[in-house]
C-alpha cells in the first residue's frame, strides 16, 4: 500500500496546488521555481503545458502567474491536487476512451497494481451494467470511474463494497448540489425517484481470499435528456437535469473520492455494519411496498431492511420475510 501524501507531486500536479492556495492571486515565477525546485524555463513549459491542456492562466511579468479558470477535463495532477486521501488515488489515470474503466481496472489489478488506482474516462464504449447489460456513457458529460482495492476480507464479504459507494455518491451528491439523493437496493443512487447513478462491483479471488475489488461508479452529471435511450428500465435523470445548472466534473470527483476514502477506512476499521446504517438512513423504500423482479420471478411485499450480509428483507403477505440476494426493485 502506497500512501499520496508519500509521494512527491509532479510538476502539473504541484503547480495546480500552488494555484489551489492562493486562490485569484498571482502566483511569482520565482516562487513556482523556489518550491519545486526547477528552473523559470521548466516553469513555463509546464505552464505552457497546462494551457495546451485547456487551463486558462494568466502571465503578468511582474506578477507572475494566475489560474482564471480551469477546464472541466479530468487530469490526474487536477484529481490528485491536495486530495488528502489516505489510500484512494494513490495513482489516478485518466483516458480519453476506453472499452469499460471496470475492465481496464481489473487488466491492472492482474499485473499487481497496488490498491487505491482510480481509472477514469471521458467516454466508454463498452460501459457495464449488471448481468451483461449496457451503461450508457457519452463523452464530455459524466463521470465515469473504476477504483481498484486489496481489502482483506473475504469473497463473501466483497459485495458489502457497493452499499459503500453509493453512500459515497449520496454524500458527493449533497455536498456539490445540494440535492439529497436516495439509494435503491442493490446498486442505484436516484435522484427525485430517477436514477442518477449506478454502480458494479466486480472481483478476483481465491476460495478464501480476495485478490482485488473493483468499485465501477457511473454517475450521470451533465447528460442532457436527449442522450437517455428510450428504452431505460428505470426512469433517469443527471445532476445537472435535477439541479438546473452543469455541475464541475472535477469537483464531483475530487469530492467523491474523499468521501469514498472516509468510509473504505470506516469499513476496514469497524466493518460494515457503519455503512449499512448510512445506506439505511438513505433508503427511502424502507417501510413501503415493493415489487421485486429476480430474474422473472416476482416477489412483492414490504422492504424491511437489510440483512447483516446486504441481503434485502422483503416481508411479503403470508408474513414471510424472504432474503433476496440478486434482482431490480421498484416501488409496488
Ligand atoms: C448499473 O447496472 O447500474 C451499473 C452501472 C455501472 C456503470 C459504471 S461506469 C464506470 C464503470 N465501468 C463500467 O463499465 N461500468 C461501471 P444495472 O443496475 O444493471 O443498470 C443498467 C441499466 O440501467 C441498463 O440496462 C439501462 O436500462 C439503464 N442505464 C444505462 N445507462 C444508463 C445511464 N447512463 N443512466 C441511467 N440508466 C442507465
Amino acid at each position: 500500500m502506497h500512501f499520496n501524501y508519500m509521494k512527491k507531486p509532479a510538476p502539473r500536479e504541484a503547480i495546480l496546488s500552488l494555484f489551489s492556495q492562493k486562490p485569484k492571486s498571482f502566483v511569482s515565477g520565482a516562487r513556482i521555481s523556489a518550491e519545486l525546485g526547477i528552473s523559470r524555463t521548466a516553469v513555463w513549459k509546464h505552464i505552457s503545458s497546462l494551457r495546451q491542456a485547456g487551463y486558462n492562466i494568466e502571465a503578468i511579468p511582474s506578477r507572475g502567474y494566475q489560474l482564471k479558470r480551469s477546464p472541466d477535463i479530468l487530469m490526474p495532477e487536477a484529481i490528485q491536487a491536495d486530495l488528502g486521501c489516505r489510500v484512494i488515488g494513490s495513482r489516478v489515470c485518466c483516458l480519453d476512451a476506453v472499452d469499460s474503466t471496470n475492465l481496464q481496472a481489473c487488466r491492472f489489478g492482474d499485473d499487481g497494481e497496488s490498491e487505491g488506482l482510480v481509472i477514469v474516462a471521458d467516454q466508454q464504449s463498452s460501459g457495464k451494467g449488471r448481468v451483461g447489460r449496457r451503461w450508457e456513457s457519452p463523452s464530455g458529460v459524466n463521470l465515469y470511474a473504476s477504483i481498484l482495492l486489496r481489502p482483506a476480507i473475504l469473497p463473501f464479504d466483497a459485495p458489502k463494497l457497493t452499499f459503500l459507494s453509493a453512500v459515497a455518491v449520496c454524500r458527493a451528491i449533497l455536498s456539490v448540489t445540494g440535492l439529497r439523493a436516495t439509494v435503491k437496493w442493490p446498486n442505484d443512487v436516484l435522484l427525485n425517484g430517477r436514477k442518477v447513478a449506478g454502480l458494479l462491483n466486480e472481483m478476483s479471488a481465491e476460495t478464501d481470499r480476495v485478490n482485488y475489488v473493483v468499485l465501477g461508479i457511473g454517475v450521470n452529471l451533465n447528460m442532457r435528456n436527449d442522450q437517455f435511450p428510450e428504452d431505460l428500465r428505470y426512469p433517469a435523470t443527471s445532476l445537472a437535469i435535477a439541479k438546473g445548472s452543469p455541475v464541475s466534473r472535477l469537483d464531483f470527483t475530487r469530492i467523491l473520492l474523499q468521501e469514498i476514502d472516509t468510509l473504505y477506512q470506516l469499513f476496514l476499521e469497524k466493518g460494515s455494519g457503519p455503512v449499512f446504517v448510512a445506506w439505511e438512513q438513505l433508503c427511502e423504500m424502507t417501510g413501503k411496498s415493493v415489487r421485486v423482479d429476480c430474474n422473472g420471478l416476482q416477489i412483492e411485499g414490504v422492504m424491511t431492511g437489510l440483512a447483516e450480509d446486504g441481503a434485502l428483507l422483503v416481508c411479503t403477505a403470508t408474513g414471510k420475510v424472504e432474503r433476496i440476494y440478486a434482482g431490480d426493485v421498484r416501488p409496488a
